[in-house]
């Protein structure tokens, strides 16, 4: 399309840091006057995807309804941050689908399951080993890593910045920015 506008599909466990990544990226967007909207748990889980849990069939339902939301979106213009688990393959090839080659931009935010679980910000993976939240990803749910990313970022090794750094980059390579 003619204004760059893309969908960032960020895909990791919980507490690989999607969500702070997404944030500094809308930042750092911002203030390269590029517009740029995130879509997480907060604004979708919370509202439109109200009525879903998280089995298979949910789960898939959740990323088939972000990844329409999303194409909308780029329609619109605007650089669209995705920051879902997105656990499975087949859910994220049926998303990078609905777009242009050039416009779905998966990108695996890596972090060792050790590592989500130390920082476990919310006490979930705690509940999920004690058995109080079922069909957990990592732990009772599989996390299926991503076959062919445009990007890893590897949360564990480097810096927010450094992260933001990285596909910014990318993006201008891409001269999509
Ligand atoms: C995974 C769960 C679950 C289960 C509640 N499995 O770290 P958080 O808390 O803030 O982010 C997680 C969020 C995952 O929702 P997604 O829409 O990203 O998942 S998916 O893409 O798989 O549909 C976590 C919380 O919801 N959460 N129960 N069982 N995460």
């Amino acid at each position: 399309n003619q204004h760059g506008s893309c969908v960032l599909w960020l895909t990791g466990l919980s507490g690989s840091g999607k969500s702070s990544l997404a944030v500094s990226l809308e930042r750092e967007l911002f203030a390269r006057n590029i517009r740029s909207y995130v879509l997480d748990c907060d604004n979708i889980r919370h509202g439109l995807n109200k009525n879903l849990g998280f089995s298979v069939e949910d789960r898939k339902e959740n990323i088939r309804r972000i990844g329409e939301v999303a194409k909308l979106f780029v329609d619109a213009g605007l650089f669209t941050i995705t920051a879902f688990i997105s656990p499975f393959q087949e859910d994220r090839d049926m998303v990078r689908k609905l777009f242009n080659q050039d416009e779905f931009i998966e990108i695996h935010v890596s972090c060792s399951l050790e590592e989500c679980e130390k920082r476990d910000p919310k006490g979930l993976y705690k509940k999920a080993r004690n058995g109080e939240i079922k069909d957990f990803t990592g732990i009772s749910s599989p996390y299926e890593v991503p076959a062919n990313p445009e990007l890893v970022i590897e949360t564990d090794k480097l810096s927010i910045q450094e992260s933001v750094d990285k596909i910014v980059e990318f993006l201008q390579n891409r001269k999509l920015i």
